[in-house]
């Protein structure tokens, strides 16, 4: 399958993995571009020079290209957007934030520059900033999120702007590829899906959670503070939600969340930690290597695309 994302970024298929903090590691990252699309190391909040160590453990397992991503509210997002000049990265995408700072050194570099945006206002922005494709990620996805929908995101985006776009938020199978497709998109990237992956390094208790959450599982921490966090609930997201309610300031609030994305990811604590996944959770139902998803993925796809073909010619 060619779309101007399989071009632009030399991959077989137009899937994407999130870059999810903790999880998108080596290991994830190098087995999704190993199956074929493109496997992206999540700088999150991590030190530059794990992130440098990070690529090189990768590049010992994959000669296809990776990309990493910069999630721009990181005390060290300056440090790790160098690290990706001297390791001329081909890929970066950027999260929960503008990486208009960046973007000359990155473009100059090579590199090709995808931020997500969760708003028409920042797509244009990007475009004209010298962006190569957005990800329009709507608010279904996991962890850090805009306010509108995928559904009504990607075809406002796709309108406004001519580089690619790329959807997130809500895609977990071939039918919500396919419908992203319709919408515009170029390609789809997805987090929740690949958490449970054979080669994710997720801890058990968490993938578990995944498998067997139902469509209402998760909840948004942090609407009242500006940064809402979608996440499975809990007992952490009950005291938290209660606790936004009786006016609690944020400082306390951020007590209940320190380290605990680590502690669901790593120790398993799947009750007082931080549980991201996105909506479609309740759909994911098995652990499957990354290669036998992306080939579920695109046979189910241009399946379904085919028969719209037919039926709409
Ligand atoms: O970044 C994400 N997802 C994330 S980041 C993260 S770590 C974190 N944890 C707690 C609080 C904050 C961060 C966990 N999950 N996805 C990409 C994304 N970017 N979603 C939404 C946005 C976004 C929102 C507003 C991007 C830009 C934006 O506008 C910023 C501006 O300055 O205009």
């Amino acid at each position: 399958m060619k779309t101007r994302i399989t071009e632009l970024l030399q991959i077989e298929y137009p899937i994407i993995q999130g870059g999810m903090a903790w999880v998108a590691e080596h290991n994830l990252a190098a087995a999704v571009s190993n199956a074929g699309g493109l496997g992206i190391i999540g700088a999150a909040n991590a030190p530059a020079e794990w992130v440098r160590q990070e690529i090189h453990k990768a590049r010992e397992i994959t000669d296809r290209p990776i990309g990493v991503n910069v999630m721009l509210l990181s005390p060290y997002a300056d440090e790790v957007a160098q690290v990706l000049v001297e390791e001329n990265i081909p890929v970066i995408t950027t999260g929960a934030g503008n990486p208009g700072k960046y973007m000359d050194m990155w473009k100059r570099n090579g590199s090709k520059v995808i931020p997500v945006v969760a708003s028409v206002a920042l797509a244009r922005m990007m475009e004209k900033g010298g962006a190569d494709a957005v990800i329009a990620e709507g608010t279904e996805s996991g962890g850090h999120i805009g306010a509108s929908t995928t559904m009504t995101l990607v075809p406002q985006v796709v309108d406004a702007v001519k580089i690619p776009v790329i959807a997130a938020g809500g895609i977990g199978d071939g039918r919500g590829m396919a419908a992203a497709f319709m919408l515009g998109a170029d390609a789809v990237q997805m987090g929740t899906r690949f958490v449970v992956a054979k080669e994710s390094i997720c801890h058990q208790n968490y993938k578990d959670r995944i498998i067997k959450a139902k469509d209402i599982d998760s909840a948004v921490t942090g609407r009242t503070h500006g940064h809402p966090v979608r996440q499975l609930r809990n007992q952490m997201t009950k005291e938290y939600l209660q606790k936004e309610k009786d006016g609690v300031p944020f400082e306390e609030l951020e007590l209940l969340t320190v380290g605990a994305l680590r502690n669901a990811v790593v120790e398993g604590d799947v009750k007082n930690g931080t549980v991201m996944a996105g909506q479609i959770a309740g759909m994911i139902k098995k652990e499957q290597t990354c290669k036998e998803m992306i080939e579920e993925l695109m046979s189910e796809t241009t399946e379904l695309l085919q028969k719209a073909g037919t039926r709409y010619e």
